[in-house]
């Protein structure tokens, strides 16, 4: 390679490194945790299983297609009403591995017990 090509290639690498690595504080710098829909309906949550790494936060946009549920997790500390028509959002910052289970906890119908799901956070 000729030096000043090679010069030039150095230039380009660094560049892109530049621009790599402002991509990527710009992408942490905005900080909006990633947001999980959930839906409740009798007799389900969906999704009925989610998974969160632990540390990363996370918004839960819950609402319901039918009637009033409740969302509670009390392994996390989280209880939310689920209304039709109006999104609750549920802030969870993971601090521990495991399972956590959650249960509707507003009488529902018959069905109503088995409206449960499970949040799993992982390293
Ligand atoms: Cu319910």
């Amino acid at each position: 390679m000729h030096p000043t090509a090679h010069k030039g290639f150095i230039v380009a690498a660094l560049l892109v490194a530049t621009l790599a690595a402002c991509w990527g504080t710009f992408s942490m710098a905005d900080g909006a945790p990633r947001v999980i829909p959930v839906t409740a309906r009798k007799f389900k949550y969906t999704p009925q299983v989610i998974t969160l790494k632990k540390g990363v936060p996370v918004v839960l946009e819950l609402i319901s297609l039918d009637r009033l549920h409740g969302f509670n997790a009390p392994g996390l500390g989280i209880r939310a009403d689920v209304m039709p028509g109006q999104t609750a959002r549920v802030h969870i910052l993971p601090q521990k591995t495991g399972t956590f289970p959650f249960h509707c906890d507003n009488f529902c119908g018959s069905g109503h017990q088995n409206m449960t799901g499970e949040i799993i956070v992982v390293d």
